[in-house]
């Protein structure tokens, strides 16, 4: 134990001198001609196309940001778990249930790991999964419309990280739990926590034609964390692989007490044995409680379902299936190669990288060499699955990209680096710094069998002096590379938004072509939906108001409407007749304890206001919509709970 803290005083020293002396002026060490060649290779002209696009995750903003390769240029903020006041997602009627979950609405969320959809392999561009850390969730895009579709809440999980990682022909995605907790949950001591807590490793189904998501089964393993995971492809296609740490299964000081174990694991799972097993009726139906919220394009409105149960499998009831492979110190990042051979874990905590063997692995299960079990389940040799190490690479590995050529790209917290290796000779072929502690990188179609190794992007944690101060609070930065050639050349600085941990990046094209202009007016079934100004109407049903409304350059209708009355509760549904592209219309009301919203063009969506004061309150178009977007706004007469003021509205003549 001394030993151990005397390690991570050494490490605090190492971060201290990284971040304070590390302030290069020219990162590349270039200028002149020299800086300019690198100018221009970010250099998109104005109207014209990035070749990528990235989509980094939002960390704590709950979000998912969407970026132009290799400008670095933001075009969007995509919602996913936050409430979202720009759109008005999580405050309009129509997107509130996308949030709900079994504590109830949460308004925010933590997202780490963006995944997109694969076929065969390969990066298809037709969804994007993020998962949700904190109460543990998975989302899913349409990158259609580059909205959130559909969260399925992960029910015995906790602190949902080593998630949303696609399988190669998007199979499931997989979702596995950081925190062991107890299952079911109960009260109990946290003391006991040790053999009686377990991890849950989720695996949810997605429906080949329409996307849909279903938790298939939950497979429950010992009280370890679960960190990383990254499904096999190619000949490991059938596998998926989880970083442990805290097989020392402590519960209290773990920053000590965790790093016990000279080697923790990387579990490997045979998941189509699993899914042949469940298939056949295995596992056990437990009860449950969590929600499933889909959004519906045709009615432009989500629904949450409670989910009443899930079925669990336990490791021992399906021998063969899952293995232990012993993995140095406390790994966090677990990836694996284009060709399905190689499984790195990097160990925070490790001198050197380790590189399993799935050939290898394989060998050792055909001939049972185990080394001994955990809680019944096998553990392999070290030496017998081992494929190779990077001797010494650097300070605290984290993650690991590829390029499909043949070499991979891991980072370096500790240290502030990424470093290009070769896999085979695991030799080091370059290091360049980065600014400063790096996390995640990603090379665009990373976790796929055919990377597009032009470009990668680390993202930092530290931004000091890369820009211009902003407060003592700056936005994370990330750091755009060439690696087309034998040596990495920096090329961009870019900031992002809230904490992108992974991103994912992919050639623009595919999307690009597929990418939704409008939402037809004809196919709108909002129920609450006025397709004309002839369909504008106000409808009382006891205190609550319904109003149709329509939005078009440049007028609401109904613009004036009388006969609310305090205490009501007024519904403004607002259908946007525009069918242009990039012709929005916004909506708000003066004290509304919401969002303002913004509809797309042949799109409801629906604002609720609860008036408290007598008087006349205008509302109005927040989306300067044309040359007279000011002139568009209207009137709610407002009068007291027992006036009798009739219903009325108009528009372009007085109300009498
Ligand atoms: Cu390393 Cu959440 Cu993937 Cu942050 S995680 S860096
Ligand atoms: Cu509509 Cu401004």
């Amino acid at each position: 134990m001394k030993n151990l803290l005397k390690i991570n005083i050494a490490f605090i020293f190492v971060i201290a001198a990284f971040t304070s002396c590390n302030n290069a002026k020219s990162s590349n060490g270039k200028s002149g001609a020299l800086a300019s060649n690198v100018a221009e290779k970010v250099y998109v002209a104005p109207g014209e196309h990035d070749e990528f696009y990235a989509f980094l995750s939002g960390g704590y903003s709950g979000n998912l940001t969407v970026y132009g390769l290799p400008s670095g240029r933001m075009f969007k903020e995509i919602p996913v778990f936050s409430q979202f006041p720009t759109s008005g997602y999580g405050y309009s009627e129509e997107t509130k249930p996308m949030l709900n979950t079994s504590h109830g609405f949460i308004p925010w969320g933590d997202s780490h790991h963006p995944d997109i959809s694969q076929t065969n392999g390969e990066i298809d561009g037709r969804f994007i999964f993020i998962n949700e850390n904190n109460t543990p969730r998975i989302a899913k895009i349409d990158l259609r419309t580059f909205e959130t579709t559909e969260i399925i809440e992960v029910p015995n999980s906790a602190g949902n990280h080593s998630s949303s990682f696609v399988t190669e022909n998007t199979e499931y995605v997989v979702a596995g739990t950081r925190f062991s907790i107890p299952i079911p949950q109960r009260d109990m001591p946290i003391k006991d926590y040790k053999g009686n807590f377990q991890g849950a490793l989720s695996f949810i189904s997605v429906a080949p034609e329409t996307g849909n998501m279903d938790i298939k089964f939950q497979i429950l393993m010992p009280g370890f964390n679960y960190d990383l995971s990254h499904p096999g492809r190619g000949k490991s296609h059938g596998w998926f692989f989880f970083t442990t740490y805290n097989t020392e299964e402590a519960s209290t000081l773990l920053e000590v007490n965790a790093s016990q174990n000279d080697k923790d694991f990387i579990a490997a799972i045979n998941w189509k044995k699993i899914e042949a097993y469940v298939n056949n009726g295995g596992g056990t139906m437990m009860p449950a409680n969590y929600a499933h919220n889909v959004y519906d394009e045709e009615t432009h409105t989500a629904t949450s379902t409670m989910k009443k149960e899930v079925r669990v499998v336990n490791p021992s009831e399906v021998p063969g299936a899952v293995y232990f492979l012993p993995t140095p110190k406390s790994p966090h990042g677990c990836d694996v190669d284009p060709s399905g051979e190689y499984i790195v874990g990097n160990g925070k905590l490790s001198a050197n990288l380790t590189v399993h063997s799935f050939t290898k692995m394989l060998d050792a299960i055909e001939n049972k060499k185990f080394a001994g079990e955990a809680y019944g389940i096998p553990i392999l040799n070290f030496e017998d699955v081992l494929a190779g190490s990077v001797e010494q690479p650097g300070l605290g590995p984290l993650h690991t990209e590829f390029d499909g050529k043949g070499n991979a790209y891991t980072t370096f917290f500790i240290s502030s680096e990424v470093v290009k290796w070769k896999l085979g000779t695991w030799e080091v072929l370059d290091r360049q710094p980065t600014f400063y502690s790096v996390g995640h990188l990603t090379i665009p179609g990373g976790n796929s069998s055919k990377p597009q190794g032009k470009y990668m992007f680390a993202m930092n944690k530290i931004t000091k002096d890369r820009y211009l101060p902003t407060g003592p609070e700056l936005e994370h930065s990330a750091q755009l590379y060439d690696i087309s050639g034998d040596k990495m050349e920096l090329l961009l600085d870019f900031p992002t938004h809230g904490e992108p941990h992974y991103a994912a990046a992919m050639r623009a094209d595919l999307i690009k072509e597929r990418s939704q202009k409008i939402y037809n007016l004809e196919d709108n079934k909002h129920p609450y939906a006025a397709k004309t100004d002839a369909d504008t109407k106000v409808v009382r049903k006891g205190n609550e108001v319904h109003i149709y409304m329509t939005t078009i350059r440049s007028h609401f209708s109904p613009d004036n409407i009388e006969g609310v009355k305090v205490g009501d509760k007024v519904y403004f549904h607002i259908t946007n007749l525009e069918q242009d592209f990039d012709v929005p219309h916004g909506f708000a009301m003066i004290g509304q304890n919401s969002s303002e919203l913004l509809v797309m063009p042949g799109q409801t969506k629906t604002s609720v206001w609860e008036p408290k004061q007598v008087g006349v309150w205008p509302f109005y178009c927040t989306d300067f919509c044309s040359a007279l977007h000011q002139e568009m706004q209207g009137y709610v007469r407002v009068s007291a709970v027992d006036s009798d003021t009739p219903l009325k509205w108009s528009l372009g003549e007085d109300i009498e």
